[in-house]
């Protein structure tokens, strides 16, 4: 049995407060698919009454912290020194389309460095964890990262990008080449859930562009802690989800010179 700290405590039992109101949202979006009027409007609420959630469980056991949360933005605290990062639905599409891949991610900064991450799947009950230099867990079992070291043997995650959004060419030729390469690349659809099964050693490395730092930031501290690698797509700038490039320390350089090759 792993003694989680109090701050985890305090994070994973916002998750799964959060969990249950989803859970009950997703029976609900299960219906209306069948409907007329579909359950876009209907996951968009559910979206914003998990946040709230969030906020309200989180600011009761640390009043004074700030947050950056994908719906609600930016909220300054009276501790300008932590901030609760979150993404209360990380998986929209999914869950939209009844889809049971999802997660809700949860991430401390201190004095502008990511300490802690929490990523929950309520579809299958993983709770994932990590606090700096404490290791990382799923439940109670410490990860590691893939001992995959060969990009023949090496199973990716990515992300293609949608309707709207920038970098479709690019991303054609990453695919193209990185694809000639690997034993499988996959696009499940959720950055934190991508991230989380890096950690646990399920895929060997993963790249995407275009998220925003509550897509991320949690991850980042559990393959950290996992002792994977991770970075932006040139491992040079800083993280803030422009682009993020993660692997077992040799898979990620191998992605890294391969992605190098059909640079922008
Ligand atoms: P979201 O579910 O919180 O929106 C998948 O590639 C990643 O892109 C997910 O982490 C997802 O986060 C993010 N994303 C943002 N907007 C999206 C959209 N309109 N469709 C699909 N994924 C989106
Ligand atoms: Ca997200």
């Amino acid at each position: 049995m792993v003694i989680a700290s109090g701050l985890h405590n305090i994070m994973t039992a916002a998750a799964r407060k959060a969990a249950r109101a989803l859970n009950r949202d997703f029976g609900e979006v299960e219906n209306l698919l069948v409907s007329k009027k579909g359950p876009a409007d209907f996951v968009t609420a559910a979206d914003r009454m998990a946040e709230e959630i969030l906020v309200e469980e989180l600011s009761e056991s640390r009043p004074g912290y700030g947050f950056l949360l994908e719906e609600g933005g930016e909220i300054k605290g009276t501790d300008p020194s932590h901030r609760f990062i979150i993404d209360p639905l990380d998986g929209t599409s999914n869950f939209m389309h009844a889809i049971p891949h999802f997660a809700i991610s949860i991430a401390l900064e201190r004095n502008g460095e990511l300490v802690s991450g929490v990523i929950y799947d309520p579809s299958r009950d993983e709770m994932f964890r990590a606090e700096k230099g404490k290791g990382a867990f799923l439940n109670d079992r410490r990860l590691r990262v893939s001992v995959r070291t060969t990009m023949e043997t090496a199973l990716l995650a990515t992300g293609i990008p949608f309707m709207g959004r920038p970098g479709h060419a690019q991303f054609l030729k990453e695919l193209h080449k990185v694809s000639q390469q690997v034993a499988g690349v996959r696009r499940f659809g959720s950055a934190a859930l991508d991230l989380a099964w890096l950690a646990a050693g399920r895929y060997d490395g993963y790249w995407e562009r275009n998220l925003q730092l509550w897509d991320i930031a949690a991850g980042i501290v559990l393959v950290r802690e996992a002792g994977g690698t991770v970075s932006d797509i040139t491992g040079k700038k800083p993280l803030d989800g422009t682009s993020i490039l993660a692997g077992n320390e040799v898979i990620y350089e191998s992605l890294k010179a391969e992605l190098k090759q059909v640079a922008p």
